[in-house]
């Protein structure tokens, strides 16, 4: 009987395209943006889009499209949905694709492909697309079978967004949105080969429980997974709850409150003294939500050698992969803490430990020279801060300008910052404010900026003017490829090979070419004025800063070197000059 009824049921279904379908499933799916560029093979997705309703932003260029999509994803929890074409399309949004694998961020990626028949015989615009980016998706399907479709859009959903998030992609040859079937969206995801461990063992947790009790310098090093799991008002219960300093990794900023006296910074190649010496001297590293990447570790010989480590993940790979774990905790990191919250275990006795940290600090704090007479970029950072009270959307490109935010901005608040971490993508920051706009209509996106990676997306300036959205772009313009400079200067005896861009081009008059504000300022004074104008405006503003240009990144930790050896702790190191 119930069979029957369901068979009758399938036989009232419309039948419907592919393209249609897709459609479908983005409305099911409640997506609001859709960031996308057309193309050949996915004219009949386009032709649907017309008139559905749907938002869909026409990025200039497919790689701004899938950072935009990045950008709107760290900012809304959502997932960030992408359509791209066949062939040049698809291989534009591969640098995206891999930054969203590198830096776990959810995205469900739609890319056309030649028809079924034409598949393997280099037909205009084939490029085979699951072999390029197999590596660098969580998961990818190419659609082979019209029926298949609303499934693999309900299972790609799945997967970008829950376990550890990461990127999708959908291939669908052309014939399979024009071909018919029937749209069941119904239908529960089944994947027996994917059940992501959310909850923590016990054991595992009475063991840290015990850990904790037993530590004279405990620290706990948070990664993005406190704000993937939605975990920074257990993390800051918890650790003042046990009254653990907490550190945080580039990704993670924003999990743990800035101005907290528990907080001790960045750690890594350019954190804190305070957080990498913590690192070095600490007795419990509970690392949650971090990778230990070699950016936070430095020479592993050297990392937290007196350590009992703790790494709460919820990717087992994770965990053990670079740092002998004695304490794996395979969870979420919001239930994990929940968990630990609960037990309320024994506080440690951490007074000498603190007064350590408290003297670090007051003798070690980030620090820089100023110099009026310029913009010192490190000021240019505070300023900005100063003037969005701390509550900005900030996103980056990569360099000196991106160490210098995560230095000087202190995010006091979670998902505000957006930057490109683990595989650190020049022209990353324009587009992700654009995502992150769409993301937090009423938020104030600041996007910082290097005069070189600006100009790898910079095309995407004419989406922000046409949806007018109140971005301010800040390029943080020191005539260079600053962060390779700097390398060069220090390591490779100042041969500045291919580093110096003195000629760059007059940015305001390209912002006025884009019918975008713009202002430039040279001096401490300019840049304050400028500044004051452009947050006073509701729409874009470019600022081009010229900024000291031999202005190096410090602290550092030199590659090979262990976290405790950073140079630069003191603004008038005299090795430095
Ligand atoms: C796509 C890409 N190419 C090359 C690099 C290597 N790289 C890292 S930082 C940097 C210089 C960036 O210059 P700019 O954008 O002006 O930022 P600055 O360091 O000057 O603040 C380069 C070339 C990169 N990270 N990404
Ligand atoms: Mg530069």
């Amino acid at each position: 009987m119930a069979k029957m009824k369901v068979e009758e049921q399938r036989k009232q279904r419309t039948k419907m395209s592919g393209a249609l379908m897709l459609i479908e499933a983005l409305k099911a799916e409640k997506v609001e943006v859709i960031f996308g560029y057309p193309g050949g093979a996915v004219l009949p997705i386009y032709d649907k889009l017309y008139d559905s309703g749907l938002f869909h932003v026409l990025t200039r260029h497919e790689q701004g499209a899938i950072h935009a999509a990045e950008g709107y994803a760290r900012i809304s929890g959502k997932p960030g949905v992408v359509i791209a074409t066949s062939g040049p399309g698809a291989t534009n949004i591969v640098t995206g694709l891999t930054d969203a694998m590198m830096d776990s961020i959810p995205l469900v990626v739609f890319t056309g492909q030649v028809a079924s028949n034409v598949i393997g015989s280099d037909a205009f615009q084939e490029a085979d697309v699951l072999g390029i980016t197999m590596p660098i998706t969580k998961h990818s399907y190419q659609v082979r079978d019209i029926q298949e479709l609303p499934k693999i859009i309900k299972e790609a959903f799945h997967i970008a967004t829950t376990g550890r998030p990461g990127p999708v992609l959908i291939d669908i040859p052309k014939d399979m949105t024009t071909a018919e079937g029937e749209f069941d969206y119904e239908q529960d995801v089944h994947l027996p080969g994917y059940q992501p461990t959310v909850h923590p063992n016990h054991l595992q947790i009475r063991k840290l429980v015990e850990a904790v009790s037993q530590a004279k310098k405990p620290v706990i090093l948070a990664g993005a997974g406190v704000l993937h799991a939605n975990a920074s008002h257990e993390l800051r219960q918890y650790a003042e709850q046990q009254n653990i300093p907490v550190i945080h990794t580039l990704l993670g900023l924003g999990g743990f409150p800035a101005n907290h006296p528990l907080f001790l910074g960045m750690a890594g190649m350019h954190g804190t003294y305070t957080a990498n010496m913590a690192l070095y001297e600490c007795d419990l590293l509970i690392n949650i939500g971090a990778r230990f990447d070699d950016r936070v570790t430095g020479n592993l010989k050297y990392f937290a050698p007196n350590a009992t480590v703790a790494h709460i993940d919820i990717d087992p790979a994770e965990i053990g992969k670079n740092v002998p774990t004695k304490i794996p905790i395979v969870s979420d990191a919001k239930e994990a803490l929940k968990e630990l919250i609960h037990q309320d275990g024994k506080r440690p006795d951490i007074t000498a430990w603190l007064a350590q940290l408290a003297e670090w600090k007051t003798n070690y704090p980030l620090a820089y020279q100023n110099d009026a007479q310029t913009v010192k970029p490190q000021k240019l950072i505070e300023m900005i801060y100063e003037l969005t009270n701390g509550e900005a959307v900030v996103t980056t490109d990569v360099g000196q300008h991106q160490m210098w935010t995560a230095q000087y901005y202190k995010f006091n608040r979670p998902h505000r910052w957006v930057t490109s971490g683990g595989l650190g993508t020049m022209g990353f920051g324009l587009p992700a404010a654009i995502g992150a706009q769409l993301a937090d209509k009423h938020a104030t996106v600041v996007s910082i900026v290097g005069d070189a990676g600006f100009q790898m997306t910079l095309q995407e300036l004419s989406v922000i003017q046409e949806l007018n959205l109140p971005i301010k772009v800040v390029i943080v313009n020191n005539q260079s490829l600053g962060m390779v400079r700097q390398w060069q200067e220090i390591f490779y005896d100042k041969r500045y090979s291919h580093s110096l861009v003195p000629n760059q081009p007059d940015f305001v008059k390209l912002a006025e070419a884009y019918n975008i504000k713009a202002f430039r300022a040279k001096t401490e004074e300019e840049a304050k004025e400028v500044l004051k104008q452009a947050f006073s405006l509701s729409e874009p503003v470019l600022l081009d800063f010229h900024v000291k240009a031999d202005e190096n990144v410090y602290p550092m930790v030199a590659p090979g070197k262990g976290l405790h050896e950073m140079v630069g702790v003191k603004p008038c190191d005299e090795s430095l000059q």
